[in-house]
């Protein structure tokens, strides 16, 4: 019997299915949560699969339907035991959605995991739920305790890292029906994990060549981690607090901790060998935090003789050294990105990243002088932003001069601390988050500048959006060499040429897409009309 007296079905086939959300569509990055889950279960002798059904049946998002026709098919063929999904705040309905779908068709115990569930169990833990059981944090050691148990009521309270709804624990007010939140489970030994389980998914698509992973470069990529962690609490990111929900310390999630380098090598073996992919992208929230682990990768890497270029993120105070720029450049490290945000010392204190503009300075300097492309993300909508923020950061952008910048809107995501200084968002309208402008109810700046008109006119200034694509001249020779010494080169050479004409009709399309926008705020029904500050 299964959590609720259901009967609990044979699993002949699959222990575990994981069920990939269709946002996950939108970006070409690899469902790294479900592999490094699945590489581990698998190493236990479960048997997992991974259905996405996106790109399978050539779906998108908006085929919705079609989308959960074809999970709906993969469930009953497979008759999982068990069935995960994942979830972040912003595909919230997209994911409770497809669970409802599920639960008609199937016994399955259900999972979620992922970020928002670590952050807000009771977000998906209620009585008439889809689904059953929500794992908070890490997930490999809580999962495997589940698929290891009977699955009934009574085996879940003696796992820990979980949550679920008992409809017979009596409440504080004396009305039966409570969730139950067992005791964090501590986190694992990075030793423990095993390699991503590539094999469950369609390699070939995620690494197929595109500009969305190494960002803007066209290339056959892969995204890995060498460690987890981030002792950091920046005031507009839910990392630590993710790392942190399975933690058994105080500090846990705070600690950084690395996987071993043989294992990070045989993962890229596998990635360069197995799967031709070309690049990789270092994903982890802090690389370089340690100095002597930038040495020990670059060279445990130079060692191993695998010739892929790469890219990390990482942070401004990380790369403070000429040595070290130098040695990432050395052993194929082509482009680093940085979290900037803004060049106001005001909003740096205020957003706890514990960086400064000088560290910017340096470190672009460094990259500059070394031949390192930079890629610096920025932010707008900060809160207590004034337009004399806004201008120190295009000062701090023309001083450091970054090959390629991103913009980003600041969003107020559950789990950060920016979630508290907006008015109480509901359930119902976490799917806003999602929207490259938040309303303006949520608006964090100070300023009363039309958000969106202030982002494009700095898309165009700093050719973020422009007619020509930037990164065909300047990219440099190691990666031209590698482009046309790569098994892919003939997709490459197709890409490219595609995307020699995406820019000016991206740019048309832009342009076309202002010009109806001025009209609509001319006729007063802009749809992010600033107005008096909604959110103090
Ligand atoms: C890399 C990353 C991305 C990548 C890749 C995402 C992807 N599809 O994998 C990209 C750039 C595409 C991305 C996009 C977005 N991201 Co993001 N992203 C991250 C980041 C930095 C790391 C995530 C990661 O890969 N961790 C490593 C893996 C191993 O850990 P994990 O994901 O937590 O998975 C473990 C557990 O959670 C658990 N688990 C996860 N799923 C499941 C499912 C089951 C069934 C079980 C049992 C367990 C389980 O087990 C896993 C293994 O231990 C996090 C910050 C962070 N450190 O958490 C933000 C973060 C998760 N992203 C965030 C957001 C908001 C977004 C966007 C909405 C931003 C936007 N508006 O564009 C989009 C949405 C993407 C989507 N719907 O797929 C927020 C989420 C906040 C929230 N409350 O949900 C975070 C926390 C950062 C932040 N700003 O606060 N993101
Ligand atoms: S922004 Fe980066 S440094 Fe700051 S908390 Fe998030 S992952 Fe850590």
């Amino acid at each position: 019997m299964g959590i609720d007296g259901r009967n609990i079905t044979n699993g002949k086939s699959v222990d575990l299915m994981l069920i990939v959300s269709p946002v996950n569509l939108l970006y070409r990055w690899m469902p790294l949560y479900y592999l490094y889950l699945a590489g581990y279960l698998e190493k236990h002798g479960f048997k997992v699969c991974i259905v996405e059904p996106h790109f399978k049946i050539g779906l998108s998002q908006l085929d919705n339907d079609k989308n959960i026709k074809f999970i709906l098919n993969e469930v009953k063929e497979k008759n999982p035991k068990f069935i995960g999904f994942a979830s972040f705040v912003t595909d919230y309905n997209v994911v409770l959605d497809l669970a409802k779908q599920v639960r008609k068709i199937s016994n399955a115990t259900t999972l979620i995991g992922n970020a928002q569930p670590s952050i807000t169990p009771e977000d998906y833990i209620y009585d008439g739920s889809p689904f059953d059981i929500c794992v908070r944090g890490e997930g490999e050691l809580t999962a495997k305790a589940i698929l290891e148990s009977k699955g009934d009521l009574d085996s879940l309270y003696k796992i820990e890292g979980i949550s679920f709804f008992d409809k017979n624990k009596i409440r504080p007010d004396g009305k039966k029906g409570s969730v139950v939140i067992n005791a964090n489970r501590g986190l694992i030994d990075m030793k423990e994990l095993g390699m991503p389980a590539y094999h469950l998914i369609d390699m070939n698509w995620y690494t197929a060549p595109s500009k969305y992973v190494v960002k803007r470069l066209t290339a056959s990529a892969a995204t890995v981690y060498i460690s987890r962690g981030c002792p950091y609490k920046c005031t507009f990111c839910a990392s630590n607090m993710v790392w942190h929900s399975n933690s058994k310390t105080e500090e846990g999630g705070s600690y950084v901790r690395f996987r071993p380098m043989d294992m990070v090598i045989e993962d890229l073996s596998i990635l360069q060998n197995k799967y031709d992919v070309d690049f990789f992208y270092i994903q982890d929230d802090t690389f370089g935090i340690h100095e002597p682990h930038i040495h020990e990768f670059c060279d445990a890497y130079k060692k191993s003789g695998l010739k892929m270029l790469w890219c990390a993120q990482t942070r401004t105070p990380c790369i403070k050294k000429p040595e070290i720029v130098k040695k990432l450049r050395d052993t194929g490290c082509i482009q680093l990105d940085f979290g900037v945000e803004s060049g106001s010392p005001k909003i740096l204190k205020d957003l706890k990243k514990l960086i400064t503009v000088e560290d910017a300075h340096r470190a672009f300097d460094l990259c500059h002088q070394y031949g390192m492309r930079t890629y610096a993300n920025m932010m707008i909508n900060m809160p207590g932003e004034t337009e004399e923020d806004l201008a120190l950061s295009q000062k701090l952008l023309e001083r450091i001069k970054p090959t390629f910048i991103g913009f980003g809107v600041t969003q107020p995501y559950p789990g950060t601390a920016l979630y508290h200084r907006v008015p109480k968002i509901d359930k119902k309208d976490y799917h806003l988050l999602d929207r490259m402008f938040p309303p303006e109810k949520w608006r964090l700046a100070e300023h009363e500048k039309d958000l969106r008109k202030t982002l494009e006119d700095w898309l165009l200034k700093y050719k973020v959006v422009s007619v020509f694509e930037k990164h065909f001249f300047i990219a440099g020779s190691d990666y031209w060499k590698k482009i046309f010494t790569s098994k892919h080169r003939f997709k490459y050479i197709y890409y490219i040429l595609k995307s020699l004409l995406g820019p000016p009709v991206a740019y048309l399309k832009f342009r076309w897409g202002t010009y109806k926008y001025s009209r609509r705020s001319s006729t007063g029904t802009r749809l992010w009309k600033p107005s008096a500050k909604a959110s103090k």
